[in-house]
């Protein structure tokens, strides 16, 4: 076990921490050791995404100059970043609260995690960590409509706190934010943080012919349980930013009345009405009212 304070991930757990839990990125304090192991992971998934991400993405690691060796110094990453779509990135030691995170998000502020995963984690982690926080979400927020719908959830997941519908608006969150895809014309192409910053993931979520790939619905999403420790069994596409927006920038009440009515289902199930894009190997139907 590499000695506790060169982790970063240690180093910043016992940092101070705001009441908005936010913590000094301390830039300086990265180890040599732990830039090289950004340049390492974003050269590599920077080659596996040529072809796989959308251009949106690209373009703006790109502009945001995510290219510059070396983990980003998110002072100067949000300045660019807020040229773009006003959003800053701020750092944060580990997962925050919801309240805390839709707080932010409300407020155009994305809680990127600063530490960076261990040379043992190098493949896969579980907790966000400056990779995933960075390279995977943060390009999207220079997309203006992906930006808005962004806010959008911040201020609808405030607004969901009291009401027990948090299970259905972290899906939606789950399977567009983390693990969607969209239609381009020349085919399906990674918007999702949860894909773009898993090598395998990038290949598996486009190439495979196991899971499903089932055209985006709000409420179907919303219904639609989903695993945390192995590759999606269905991936929701949406045809552009703008149609996601828009089919989300509504009053999400009579879409949790539906729910209340609506049997959840697994994450393979397939139900009836779905507008399907390709069909997973392993998907089933069950004959639970819809
Ligand atoms: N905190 N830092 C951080 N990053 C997240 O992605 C995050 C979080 N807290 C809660 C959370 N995500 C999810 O439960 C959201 O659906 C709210
Ligand atoms: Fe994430």
């Amino acid at each position: 076990m590499l000695d506790e304070k060169v982790e970063s991930r240690y180093r910043y757990r016992n940092a101070p921490k705001n009441a908005d839990y936010t913590i000094d990125q301390d830039w300086q304090s990265y180890t040599e050791d732990e830039h090289k192991r950004w340049d390492r992971l974003y050269a590599r998934q920077q080659e596996i995404l040529q072809g796989r991400a959308c251009p949106q993405v690209l373009e703006a690691m790109e502009k945001l100059k995510l290219s510059e060796a070396g983990i980003p110094d998110f002072e100067k990453l949000s300045e660019k970043l807020g040229a773009l779509t006003g959003w800053k990135v701020v750092p944060v030691a580990d997962l925050v609260p919801d309240e805390v995170f839709f707080e932010h998000l409300a407020n155009k502020r994305f809680p990127a995690g600063a530490f960076i995963r261990s040379e043992a984690e190098f493949d896969y982690i579980e907790e966000p960590d400056v990779f995933h926080d960075v390279f995977g979400h943060v390009p999207m927020l220079a997309n203006p409509e992906f930006a808005s719908f962004m806010q959008a959830y911040g201020e609808g997941g405030l607004k969901a706190l009291g009401s027990g519908q948090l299970h259905n608006l972290a899906r939606l969150y789950w399977y567009t934010v983390e693990f969607g895809l969209i239609q381009m014309d020349d085919g399906l192409r990674i918007y999702g943080a949860g894909i773009l910053s898993s090598p395998e993931e990038s290949k598996f979520s486009l190439e495979s012919d196991s899971p499903n790939r089932i055209a985006f619905n709000l409420p179907r999403v919303m219904r639609t349980n989903y695993r945390i420790d192995d590759f999606q069994e269905t991936y929701f596409v949406i045809d552009s930013f703008e149609s996601l927006l828009e089919q989300c920038y509504r009053d999400f009440d009579s879409v949790y009345d539906y729910l209340r009515s609506a049997a959840d289902l697994a994450p393979s199930e397939l139900a009836p009405g779905d507008d399907i894009i390709t069909y997973g190997t392993h998907a089933y139907f069950t004959n639970k009212a819809n």
